[in-house]
Protein backbone atom coordinates (compact mmCIF):
# COMPACT_ATOMS: atom_id res chain seq x y z
CA UNK A 1 0.00 0.00 0.00
CA UNK A 2 1.22 3.47 -0.79
CA UNK A 3 3.02 5.17 2.45
CA UNK A 4 0.99 7.92 1.99
CA UNK A 5 -2.71 6.33 2.40
CA UNK A 6 -0.86 4.22 5.84
CA UNK A 7 -0.10 7.88 6.76
CA UNK A 8 -3.99 8.98 6.77
CA UNK A 9 -4.85 5.63 8.27
CA UNK A 10 -2.93 6.27 11.25
CA UNK A 11 -4.04 9.77 11.61
CA UNK A 12 -7.64 8.24 11.47
CA UNK A 13 -6.75 5.18 14.37
CA UNK A 14 -5.74 8.15 16.41
CA UNK A 15 -8.67 10.39 16.22
CA UNK A 16 -10.62 6.96 16.58
CA UNK A 17 -9.33 5.48 19.48
CA UNK A 18 -8.28 6.81 23.38
CA UNK A 19 -4.16 6.34 23.35
CA UNK A 20 -3.17 5.70 27.57
CA UNK A 21 0.26 4.55 26.84
CA UNK A 22 1.73 6.86 29.03
CA UNK A 23 4.80 7.53 26.84
CA UNK A 24 2.68 9.08 23.84
CA UNK A 25 1.03 12.28 23.54
CA UNK A 26 0.86 14.25 20.02
CA UNK A 27 3.19 16.95 18.94
CA UNK A 28 1.25 20.14 17.57
CA UNK A 29 1.14 20.99 14.28
CA UNK A 30 3.63 23.75 14.20
CA UNK A 31 6.46 20.80 15.69
CA UNK A 32 5.06 18.38 12.98
CA UNK A 33 6.17 20.97 9.86
CA UNK A 34 9.51 21.68 10.98
CA UNK A 35 10.33 17.72 11.83
CA UNK A 36 9.15 17.11 8.25
CA UNK A 37 10.83 20.37 7.02
CA UNK A 38 13.44 21.08 4.39
CA UNK A 39 16.15 21.37 8.11
CA UNK A 40 16.23 17.54 7.34
CA UNK A 41 18.59 18.22 4.19
CA UNK A 42 21.33 19.58 6.38
CA UNK A 43 24.40 18.04 7.58
CA UNK A 44 25.72 19.67 10.76
CA UNK A 45 28.49 17.63 13.26
CA UNK A 46 29.84 19.11 15.37
CA UNK A 47 28.25 21.97 17.44
CA UNK A 48 27.01 25.73 16.84
CA UNK A 49 30.06 27.39 15.35
CA UNK A 50 32.30 24.52 15.82
CA UNK A 51 30.79 22.82 12.74
CA UNK A 52 32.50 20.38 9.95
CA UNK A 53 30.58 20.77 6.92
CA UNK A 54 29.84 24.55 5.71
CA UNK A 55 26.12 26.73 5.19
CA UNK A 56 25.58 26.56 8.78
CA UNK A 57 24.38 29.74 9.65
CA UNK A 58 20.85 29.13 9.71
CA UNK A 59 21.22 25.52 11.55
CA UNK A 60 23.61 27.35 14.08
CA UNK A 61 20.88 29.89 15.25
CA UNK A 62 18.10 26.96 15.42
CA UNK A 63 20.40 24.69 17.86
CA UNK A 64 21.75 27.73 19.40
CA UNK A 65 17.66 28.23 21.08
CA UNK A 66 16.81 24.65 21.59
CA UNK A 67 19.82 24.95 24.05
CA UNK A 68 18.55 28.02 25.28
CA UNK A 69 15.15 26.82 25.52
CA UNK A 70 16.34 23.75 27.01
CA UNK A 71 18.66 25.76 30.11
CA UNK A 72 16.12 27.94 30.66
CA UNK A 73 12.79 25.51 30.89
CA UNK A 74 14.69 23.15 33.42
CA UNK A 75 17.30 25.52 35.03
CA UNK A 76 20.35 24.05 33.95
CA UNK A 77 23.94 24.86 33.54
CA UNK A 78 24.58 22.85 29.86
CA UNK A 79 22.40 21.41 27.48
CA UNK A 80 23.11 19.22 24.43
CA UNK A 81 20.36 18.59 22.24
CA UNK A 82 21.43 16.19 19.77
CA UNK A 83 20.39 12.92 20.92
CA UNK A 84 18.26 10.95 18.84
CA UNK A 85 16.28 9.30 21.34
CA UNK A 86 16.25 7.93 25.13
CA UNK A 87 18.56 4.98 24.81
CA UNK A 88 21.04 6.77 22.52
CA UNK A 89 21.54 9.48 25.29
CA UNK A 90 21.51 7.35 28.24
CA UNK A 91 24.62 5.74 26.02
CA UNK A 92 25.76 8.74 25.36
CA UNK A 93 26.20 9.39 29.71
CA UNK A 94 27.89 6.29 30.03
CA UNK A 95 30.13 6.78 27.31
CA UNK A 96 31.08 10.36 29.03
CA UNK A 97 31.08 8.68 32.67
CA UNK A 98 32.33 5.06 32.39
CA UNK A 99 35.18 3.28 31.42
CA UNK A 100 34.13 0.11 29.79
CA UNK A 101 33.22 -2.54 32.72
CA UNK A 102 32.44 0.03 35.32
CA UNK A 103 29.67 -0.94 37.91
CA UNK A 104 26.42 1.02 37.36
CA UNK A 105 23.03 0.72 39.87
CA UNK A 106 20.36 1.30 38.22
CA UNK A 107 16.36 0.07 38.65
CA UNK A 108 15.74 -2.77 36.84
CA UNK A 109 13.26 -3.61 34.13
CA UNK A 110 10.43 -5.38 35.78
CA UNK A 111 10.28 -3.01 39.05
CA UNK A 112 9.85 -0.09 36.44
CA UNK A 113 13.13 0.78 35.10
CA UNK A 114 14.23 0.59 31.18
CA UNK A 115 16.14 -1.33 28.59
CA UNK A 116 19.00 1.11 28.76
CA UNK A 117 19.19 0.76 32.55
CA UNK A 118 21.16 -2.28 31.84
CA UNK A 119 18.79 -4.93 31.18
CA UNK A 120 20.21 -8.24 29.68
CA UNK A 121 19.34 -7.65 26.50
CA UNK A 122 20.54 -3.80 26.30
CA UNK A 123 23.88 -3.27 24.82
CA UNK A 124 24.76 -1.55 27.96
CA UNK A 125 24.36 -4.30 30.20
CA UNK A 126 27.52 -5.70 27.50
CA UNK A 127 29.61 -2.38 28.39
CA UNK A 128 28.97 -1.89 31.69
CA UNK A 129 28.49 -3.97 34.70
CA UNK A 130 25.28 -3.07 36.49
CA UNK A 131 23.57 -4.11 39.33
CA UNK A 132 19.84 -3.54 40.03
CA UNK A 133 17.69 -2.50 42.79
CA UNK A 134 13.56 -2.45 42.62
CA UNK A 135 10.90 -1.39 44.92
CA UNK A 136 9.71 -3.18 48.35
CA UNK A 137 7.58 -6.11 47.86
CA UNK A 138 5.55 -5.15 50.66
CA UNK A 139 5.12 -1.14 49.69
CA UNK A 140 5.64 -1.11 45.88
CA UNK A 141 7.70 1.82 46.75
CA UNK A 142 11.28 2.82 45.94
CA UNK A 143 13.23 1.63 49.02
CA UNK A 144 16.24 3.96 49.80
CA UNK A 145 18.16 2.86 52.83
CA UNK A 146 17.71 -0.49 50.37
CA UNK A 147 19.21 1.34 47.45
CA UNK A 148 22.15 2.92 50.02
CA UNK A 149 23.18 -0.72 51.52
CA UNK A 150 23.24 -1.76 47.53
CA UNK A 151 25.29 1.39 46.73
CA UNK A 152 27.41 0.61 49.90
CA UNK A 153 28.07 -3.00 48.92
CA UNK A 154 28.73 -2.75 45.16
CA UNK A 155 30.34 0.97 44.99
CA UNK A 156 28.64 1.84 41.81
CA UNK A 157 31.02 4.55 39.43
CA UNK A 158 27.17 5.58 38.87
CA UNK A 159 23.57 5.29 40.17
CA UNK A 160 20.86 5.73 37.62
CA UNK A 161 17.33 7.27 39.30
CA UNK A 162 14.43 7.34 37.14
CA UNK A 163 11.75 5.01 35.59
CA UNK A 164 9.45 4.13 32.76
CA UNK A 165 6.90 2.35 35.27
CA UNK A 166 6.68 3.96 38.59
CA UNK A 167 3.95 6.19 39.54
CA UNK A 168 4.98 7.99 42.89
CA UNK A 169 7.23 10.83 43.43
CA UNK A 170 11.12 10.05 43.15
CA UNK A 171 13.15 11.86 45.64
CA UNK A 172 16.41 13.32 44.02
CA UNK A 173 17.83 15.14 47.09
CA UNK A 174 17.80 11.45 48.62
CA UNK A 175 19.10 9.55 45.89
CA UNK A 176 21.87 12.41 45.26
CA UNK A 177 22.72 11.94 48.95
CA UNK A 178 23.59 8.28 48.21
CA UNK A 179 25.50 9.02 45.67
CA UNK A 180 28.05 11.64 47.49
CA UNK A 181 27.93 9.20 50.10
CA UNK A 182 29.14 6.33 47.96
CA UNK A 183 31.50 8.26 45.31
CA UNK A 184 29.19 7.82 42.66
CA UNK A 185 27.73 9.96 39.88
CA UNK A 186 24.52 10.57 39.57
CA UNK A 187 21.87 10.35 36.32
CA UNK A 188 18.47 11.09 36.64
CA UNK A 189 16.40 9.58 33.34
CA UNK A 190 13.34 11.97 33.70
CA UNK A 191 12.55 10.93 30.70
CA UNK A 192 8.47 10.17 31.73
CA UNK A 193 8.35 12.95 33.86
CA UNK A 194 10.26 15.95 32.26
CA UNK A 195 6.61 17.55 31.38
CA UNK A 196 5.84 17.27 35.25
CA UNK A 197 9.26 18.67 36.31
CA UNK A 198 9.46 21.69 33.54
CA UNK A 199 5.79 22.71 35.35
CA UNK A 200 6.62 22.01 38.72
CA UNK A 201 3.96 18.91 39.27
CA UNK A 202 6.94 16.76 40.06
CA UNK A 203 10.63 17.57 41.78
CA UNK A 204 13.29 18.70 39.60
CA UNK A 205 16.68 16.63 40.20
CA UNK A 206 18.98 19.77 38.30
CA UNK A 207 20.42 20.47 41.25
CA UNK A 208 20.94 16.97 42.64
CA UNK A 209 22.33 15.06 39.80
CA UNK A 210 25.35 15.45 37.95
CA UNK A 211 23.43 14.74 34.80
CA UNK A 212 19.70 15.16 33.66
CA UNK A 213 18.56 13.37 30.53
CA UNK A 214 14.94 13.39 29.19
CA UNK A 215 12.81 12.18 25.60
CA UNK A 216 11.24 15.11 24.20
CA UNK A 217 8.04 13.43 23.18
CA UNK A 218 6.44 11.96 25.98
CA UNK A 219 4.82 14.49 28.82
CA UNK A 220 6.75 17.19 27.47
CA UNK A 221 4.84 16.88 24.39
CA UNK A 222 7.63 17.34 21.31
CA UNK A 223 9.35 15.59 18.61
CA UNK A 224 10.94 11.69 19.36
CA UNK A 225 13.96 12.74 20.47
CA UNK A 226 16.55 13.25 23.80
CA UNK A 227 18.26 15.92 25.33
CA UNK A 228 20.93 15.65 28.36
CA UNK A 229 21.73 18.44 30.58
CA UNK A 230 24.52 18.77 33.08
CA UNK A 231 26.55 20.96 34.98
CA UNK A 232 29.22 23.04 33.44
CA UNK A 233 32.25 20.96 34.38
CA UNK A 234 30.82 17.93 32.30
CA UNK A 235 29.40 19.79 29.82
CA UNK A 236 32.45 18.89 27.53
CA UNK A 237 32.58 15.28 28.56
CA UNK A 238 29.02 15.33 27.39
CA UNK A 239 28.99 17.21 24.39
CA UNK A 240 31.88 14.45 22.79
CA UNK A 241 30.51 11.48 23.90
CA UNK A 242 27.43 12.26 22.00
CA UNK A 243 28.71 13.61 19.33
CA UNK A 244 31.72 12.22 17.78
CA UNK A 245 30.86 9.57 20.55
CA UNK A 246 27.96 7.70 19.55
CA UNK A 247 26.47 9.64 17.21
CA UNK A 248 26.88 11.24 13.22
CA UNK A 249 25.04 14.28 11.90
CA UNK A 250 22.95 15.91 14.26
CA UNK A 251 19.12 15.57 12.83
CA UNK A 252 18.15 19.16 13.19
CA UNK A 253 14.59 19.32 11.77
CA UNK A 254 14.15 17.31 15.11
CA UNK A 255 16.35 19.91 17.07
CA UNK A 256 14.04 22.43 15.55
CA UNK A 257 11.01 20.23 17.10
CA UNK A 258 13.03 19.98 20.06
CA UNK A 259 13.91 24.53 20.31
CA UNK A 260 9.52 24.44 19.72
CA UNK A 261 8.19 22.02 22.46
CA UNK A 262 11.03 23.45 25.14
CA UNK A 263 9.58 27.31 24.28
CA UNK A 264 5.97 25.48 24.51
CA UNK A 265 7.01 23.84 28.23
CA UNK A 266 7.56 27.20 29.40
CA UNK A 267 3.91 28.57 28.86
CA UNK A 268 1.27 28.88 31.25
CA UNK A 269 -0.87 27.28 29.17
CA UNK A 270 1.52 24.47 29.47
CA UNK A 271 1.87 24.59 33.21
CA UNK A 272 -2.00 23.92 33.27
CA UNK A 273 -1.82 21.49 31.05
CA UNK A 274 0.82 19.19 33.06
CA UNK A 275 -1.20 19.97 36.29
CA UNK A 276 -4.25 18.27 34.58
CA UNK A 277 -2.35 15.63 33.88
CA UNK A 278 -1.41 14.73 36.88
CA UNK A 279 -5.01 15.15 38.39
CA UNK A 280 -6.29 12.86 35.35
CA UNK A 281 -3.92 10.48 36.37
CA UNK A 282 -4.97 10.76 39.93
CA UNK A 283 -8.83 10.19 39.62
CA UNK A 284 -8.03 7.40 37.55
CA UNK A 285 -6.46 5.50 40.00
CA UNK A 286 -8.47 6.19 42.72
CA UNK A 287 -11.46 5.68 40.47
CA UNK A 288 -10.07 2.18 39.11
CA UNK A 289 -9.35 1.70 43.17
CA UNK A 290 -13.22 1.66 44.00
CA UNK A 291 -14.09 -0.29 41.41
CA UNK A 292 -11.94 -3.01 43.70
CA UNK A 293 -9.06 -3.18 40.90
CA UNK A 294 -5.30 -2.88 42.49
CA UNK A 295 -3.17 -0.22 41.53
CA UNK A 296 0.45 -0.71 42.29
CA UNK A 297 2.11 1.60 44.94
CA UNK A 298 -1.09 2.37 46.16
CA UNK A 299 -2.16 5.00 43.97
CA UNK A 300 -0.25 7.98 41.74
CA UNK A 301 2.00 11.44 42.20
CA UNK A 302 2.58 11.55 38.05
CA UNK A 303 1.13 10.73 34.96
CA UNK A 304 0.72 6.72 35.04
CA UNK A 305 -0.22 4.21 36.80
CA UNK A 306 -0.02 0.52 37.20
CA UNK A 307 -2.80 -2.00 37.37
CA UNK A 308 -2.02 -5.59 38.97
CA UNK A 309 -4.58 -7.83 37.19
CA UNK A 310 -3.72 -11.11 39.42
CA UNK A 311 -6.49 -10.76 41.49
CA UNK A 312 -8.52 -10.95 38.12
CA UNK A 313 -9.24 -13.56 35.28
CA UNK A 314 -7.34 -11.69 32.69
CA UNK A 315 -3.26 -11.01 32.00
CA UNK A 316 -1.80 -8.27 30.74
CA UNK A 317 -1.53 -9.83 27.26
CA UNK A 318 -5.00 -10.40 26.93
CA UNK A 319 -6.28 -7.14 28.54
CA UNK A 320 -4.16 -5.05 26.06
CA UNK A 321 -5.87 -7.01 23.19
CA UNK A 322 -9.60 -6.43 25.13
CA UNK A 323 -9.26 -3.27 25.49
CA UNK A 324 -8.00 -2.07 22.64
CA UNK A 325 -11.45 -4.09 20.77
CA UNK A 326 -13.11 -1.43 22.43
CA UNK A 327 -10.87 1.67 21.49
CA UNK A 328 -8.56 1.78 24.74
CA UNK A 329 -4.99 1.43 23.74
CA UNK A 330 -2.81 0.91 26.68
CA UNK A 331 0.44 -1.31 27.20
CA UNK A 332 1.15 -5.08 29.47
CA UNK A 333 3.39 -4.29 31.89
CA UNK A 334 5.27 -5.70 34.25
CA UNK A 335 3.88 -5.93 37.96
CA UNK A 336 6.88 -5.38 40.51
CA UNK A 337 7.77 -9.07 41.77
CA UNK A 338 6.30 -10.48 38.71
CA UNK A 339 6.09 -14.34 38.02
CA UNK A 340 4.57 -14.11 34.37
CA UNK A 341 6.91 -13.41 31.13
CA UNK A 342 6.93 -9.82 29.83
CA UNK A 343 5.05 -10.90 26.95
CA UNK A 344 2.16 -12.21 29.28
CA UNK A 345 2.66 -9.79 32.27
CA UNK A 346 0.12 -9.80 35.10
CA UNK A 347 -0.51 -5.54 34.77
CA UNK A 348 -1.08 -3.13 32.38
CA UNK A 349 0.31 0.49 31.97
CA UNK A 350 -1.96 3.49 32.23
CA UNK A 351 -0.98 6.93 31.73
CA UNK A 352 -3.33 10.42 31.37
CA UNK A 353 -0.64 12.59 28.89
CA UNK A 354 -2.34 12.25 25.62
CA UNK A 355 -5.42 12.09 26.60
CA UNK A 356 -5.20 15.10 28.67
CA UNK A 357 -3.92 16.86 25.60
CA UNK A 358 -7.52 15.63 23.66
CA UNK A 359 -8.67 18.12 26.58
CA UNK A 360 -9.93 15.59 28.84
CA UNK A 361 -10.72 15.86 32.62
CA UNK A 362 -11.91 14.46 35.47
CA UNK A 363 -15.90 13.92 34.21
CA UNK A 364 -14.03 11.78 31.53
CA UNK A 365 -11.77 10.32 33.16
CA UNK A 366 -14.72 8.58 35.58
CA UNK A 367 -16.26 7.60 32.82
CA UNK A 368 -13.31 5.95 31.30
CA UNK A 369 -12.19 4.37 34.46
CA UNK A 370 -15.59 3.11 35.22
CA UNK A 371 -15.30 1.27 31.33
CA UNK A 372 -12.01 -0.07 31.84
CA UNK A 373 -13.05 -1.86 35.09
CA UNK A 374 -16.39 -3.20 33.29
CA UNK A 375 -13.69 -4.47 30.67
CA UNK A 376 -11.27 -6.01 32.71
CA UNK A 377 -13.66 -7.39 35.02
CA UNK A 378 -15.66 -9.21 32.21
CA UNK A 379 -13.80 -9.44 29.38
CA UNK A 380 -15.86 -11.61 27.55
CA UNK A 381 -18.93 -10.31 27.19
CA UNK A 382 -20.16 -8.92 24.39
CA UNK A 383 -22.38 -6.42 25.80
CA UNK A 384 -19.87 -4.75 27.99
CA UNK A 385 -17.66 -4.53 25.28
CA UNK A 386 -20.36 -3.42 22.88
CA UNK A 387 -21.27 -0.80 25.01
CA UNK A 388 -17.60 0.50 25.89
CA UNK A 389 -16.49 0.63 22.26
CA UNK A 390 -19.49 3.40 21.48
CA UNK A 391 -19.03 5.35 24.69
CA UNK A 392 -15.35 5.31 23.40
CA UNK A 393 -16.13 6.53 19.89
CA UNK A 394 -18.40 9.48 21.86
CA UNK A 395 -15.42 10.46 23.63
CA UNK A 396 -13.30 10.57 20.76
CA UNK A 397 -15.51 12.38 18.38
CA UNK A 398 -16.08 14.92 21.23
CA UNK A 399 -12.41 15.13 21.73
CA UNK A 400 -10.69 15.50 19.13
CA UNK A 401 -6.72 14.77 18.51
CA UNK A 402 -4.89 18.25 17.85
CA UNK A 403 -5.03 18.97 14.17
N1 LIG B 1 8.97 2.84 25.33
C1 LIG B 1 9.06 3.83 26.38
C2 LIG B 1 7.95 3.67 27.36
O1 LIG B 1 6.88 3.30 26.94
O2 LIG B 1 8.12 3.91 28.54
C3 LIG B 1 10.37 3.85 27.04
O3 LIG B 1 11.37 3.86 26.08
Amino acid sequence: MEIKKLVKLEAIREQDTLSLIASENYASKEIREVVGSVLMNKYAEGYPNKRYYGGNEVVDKIEQEAIKAAKELFGAEHANVQSYSGTPANLAVYNALLNLGDTVLAMGLAHGGHLSHGHKVSFSSKAYKFVHYGVNSETGLLDYAEIRKMARIFKPKLIVCGATAYSRTINFQEFSKIARATGAYLLADISHIAGLVAAGEHPSPVKYADVVMTTTHKTLRGPRGAIILCKKELAEKIDKAVFPGIQGGPHINTIAGKAICLQDAQTTSFKKYAKQVVKNAKTLASELQKSGLKVCGGGTDNHLLLVDLSNLSITGKEAEATLEQVGIIVNKNMIPGDVRSPLDPSGIRLGTPAITTRGMKEPEIKILAEIIAGVLKNPQNKTVLLEAAKIVKKLCRKFPVPK
